[in-house]
């Protein structure tokens, strides 16, 4: 089989056709794909932020890295999401206001359908009144946000705050994370669960619903 720090090197490099050939090939020798996501996709997603921090890569290289990513992803995503199960709830999904990234947030989609919830993606800059209109008018009973940008962590609680005035916060759970998100936060803004990954996800909103 082939060396898999090809797939890690392809992500780091922006090179989407190999990342792609490299995690089909891995796929088809029989490599659990969350293997590949945590050990060699998301440290190169690392290596790309530690990269940009010291000014090596700025926004191009970014751009050109997330798209490799989401090449790979793309053929990962189905195998996370395969599940024959009744939804167990509907999860109103997005990144907020402000904040354009959307890899964390879409594997904590495919996490969350693969263990049996309905996801309602609302995609990236999400405001608090589209997760609000998501509760009141598609019934979802999970509001589940994801910020990268400590800039854009205040939206999460002014979207608790927006689904209190509009009264729905009683019929709702709300679980959040990305990187700069701690428990602690999670506790600051009064939101139901927290996690730190994207499989975390599941059971923070598995505890949030028996609670
Ligand atoms: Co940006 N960016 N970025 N970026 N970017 C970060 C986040 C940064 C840490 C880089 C750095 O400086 N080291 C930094 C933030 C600093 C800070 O706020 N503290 C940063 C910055 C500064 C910026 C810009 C401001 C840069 C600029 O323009 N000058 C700008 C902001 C744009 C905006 O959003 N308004 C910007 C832009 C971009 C791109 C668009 C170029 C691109 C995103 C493309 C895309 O997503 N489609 C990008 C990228 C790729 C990154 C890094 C390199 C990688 C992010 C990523 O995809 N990681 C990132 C550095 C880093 O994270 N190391 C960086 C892989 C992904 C799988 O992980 O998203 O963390 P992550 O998700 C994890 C967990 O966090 C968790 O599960 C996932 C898997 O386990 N999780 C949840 C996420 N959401 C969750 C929700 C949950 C539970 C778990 O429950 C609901």
């Amino acid at each position: 089989m082939q060396d898999l720090k090809i797939l890690h090197d392809a992500i780091l490099n922006g090179d989407a056709k190999t990342a792609k050939a490299a995690t089909e090939q891995a796929l088809a020798a029989g490599v659990e794909p969350m293997k590949l996501v945590q050990e060699y996709m998301m440290p190169a997603m690392d290596e790309v932020g530690r990269r940009f921090e010291c000014s090596e890569y700025f926004v191009p290289e970014l751009l050109l890295s997330a798209r490799a990513m989401k090449a790979a992803l793309a053929l990962i995503r189905p195998l996370l999401t395969a599940t024959g199960a009744q939804p167990t709830g509907r999860v109103a999904l997005g990144t907020v206001k402000g904040d354009l990234h959307d890899i964390g947030k879409n594997l904590v989609a495919a996490m969350l359908e693969g263990g049996g919830y309905e996801v309602i993606d609302l995609g990236v800059n999400v405001t608090p009144e589209q997760f609000v209109a998501a509760v009141k008018e598609k019934g979802a009973n999970i509001v589940a946000m994801s910020a990268l940008l400590t800039t854009t962590m205040p939206s999460m609680k002014t979207t608790i705050e927006a689904l209190k005035q509009s009264g729905v916060r009683e019929k709702v759970k709300v679980i959040i994370g990305g990187a700069p998100i701690t428990q602690k936060y999670a506790d600051e803004i009064g939101a139901d669960g927290f996690s730190e990954s994207a499989a975390g996800a599941v059971t923070a909103a598995k505890k949030a619903m028996t609670a």
